[in-house]
């Protein structure tokens, strides 16, 4: 409702607001999230920006993908951090002495002149480059954009859908919560259970000198994302052995589903065969709907692979399937449903979608990803409840976004009861949905 309270003037205010935070995070190839916590290039934030990004140049917006693309690994994967070498190793933990991926060795390719980490963000990358392409066609043909970029895009793609399908029902597993990019999301704590916590003093946490220890995750959350890394990399960055951690996250695949159908439509555009990507996009619905959709919860859960079982706690990736292409008509009903239902309670309890279920004990209107609303996954979710419809809950919802950004100088997230502000400001995907939900 806010977003048609905002007068001409304040749109025009937020709309230079929004493109005066890209502009300072551009740092000449890409744009870092916040130049305070987040100083090198992260995956799906650079997606996310370069949808924004498109409203203002989009010429910037396909370097932004052509930059992170840049360093995509041999096998095809694309790492969730690029680093970049100007900036001092303290500045972010882990840093690419802990990644070490140009010592990587040749199986998994890593690139020898940048360093990178070895793990992988969600794939919102296809959806992206079809959405800057098509906010100014004649730029991108000329440039070749692409043409350059599908079979990077197509190559990532089948990384996902070979080496990652642990579970061996057509969907992708992440190997670490950093891959969700839902670092604590309480989805993990029971998968995580059972793996030993690296000592604190083992490691220095970069994030605590500009973030507040209550808003981030905790010691232990890091010893335990330390533990894992450290076995991936200590592995080769393989994927042909069982990790101690493997989840088949609904919000990941999801994504994926979304961009294979955008692929598909890349490819039409420069006369490849579309097919092979709309059949892996409706298999991957198939899949998500099958093993992860929960009738009774009316969303869909994550599952643990190395258990066998799902997990019970309802996140906000359990929504994200609003964007997955031919999904069900009772599904998406169910879904919607759920948005405003007592466990994300929009439009009633809550201003912007939550990260985690308002109703369960580990709920956290602070912390990280255990309950604050975050920009990007409302932003998906707007998308979806448009996809399916719900034209006035996503009128609502955008219009509680511009507001929620505006108040908070592009938070990194926000209580989704008040609205107030967490984490950095100035956000980079918060000024880029922003932008977005403006033009
Ligand atoms: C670890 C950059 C990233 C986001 C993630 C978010 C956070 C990193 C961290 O920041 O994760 O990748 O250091 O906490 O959880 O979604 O991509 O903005």
């Amino acid at each position: 409702q806010k977003a048609h309270s905002l007068s001409p003037p304040e749109r025009r205010a937020l709309r230079s607001g929004a493109a005066r935070v890209l502009f300072t995070n551009w740092t000449g190839a890409s744009t870092v999230p916040s130049h305070t916590l987040y100083p090198h290039q992260w995956s799906w934030d650079s997606a996310f920006v370069a949808i924004g990004l498109r409203h203002l140049s989009p010429r910037r917006a396909q370097r932004e993908l052509e930059s992170l693309f840049g360093a995509q690994w041999g096998d095809g994967r694309v790492p969730h951090i690029v680093f970049n070498p100007a900036v001092p190793q303290a500045a972010y933990f882990p840093g690419p002495d802990f990644w070490r991926s140009s010592r990587a060795g040749s199986a998994a390719g890593a690139p020898r002149a940048v360093e990178t980490s070895g793990i992988v963000q969600p794939p919102v990358h296809a959806l992206a480059a079809l959405l800057v392409h098509e906010s100014d066609p004649a730029t991108s043909r000329v440039r070749g954009f692409l043409r350059r970029l599908y079979p990077r895009l197509a190559a990532w793609h089948s990384y996902l859908a070979t080496r990652r399908d642990l579970g061996g029902g057509g969907l992708v597993s992440i190997l670490h919560p950093w891959e969700a990019g839902m670092d604590n999301s309480p989805s993990w704590d029971g998968p995580l259970s059972s793996v030993e916590p690296v000592p604190a003093s083992a490691f220095r946490r970069a994030d605590l000198v500009a973030g507040s220890a209550t808003d981030r995750p905790t010691d232990t959350d890091y010893g335990r994302y330390v533990r894992l890394a450290t076995a991936y990399r200590d592995h080769g960055y393989r994927d042909d052995r069982t990790y101690a951690f493997a989840v088949e996250d609904p919000g990941f695949n999801a994504l994926l589903a979304a961009s294979e159908r955008a692929l598909a439509t890349i490819a039409e555009e420069i006369g490849r065969d579309p097919e092979p990507h709309l059949a892996r996009s409706s298999a991957l619905t198939g899949a998500l709907v099958e093993r992860l959709w929960q009738h009774g919860s009316g969303l869909f859960l994550c599952r643990d692979v190395v258990a066998g079982e799902r997990v019970g706690e309802r996140g906000v990736a359990g929504l994200l399937p609003l964007i997955a292409p031919g999904l069900p008509a009772t599904v998406a009903e169910a879904l919607v449903r759920t948005v405003a239902g007592p466990h994300f309670g929009l439009g009633t309890e809550t201003v912007l979608v939550p990260s985690h279920d308002l109703r369960s004990p580990t709920f956290d209107p602070a912390r990280y990803w255990r309950g604050p609303a975050w920009f990007n996954t409302n932003w998906v979710i707007e998308r979806g409840l448009r996809a399916h419809g719900a034209d006035a809950m996503a009128d609502g919802l955008a219009g509680a976004m511009l507001g929620a950004a505006a108040a908070s100088d592009f938070a990194e997230y926000v209580d989704p009861r008040t609205a107030h502000a967490h984490g950095a400001t100035r956000f980079g995907w918060t000024a880029a949905v922003t932008l977005d939900l403006l033009a």
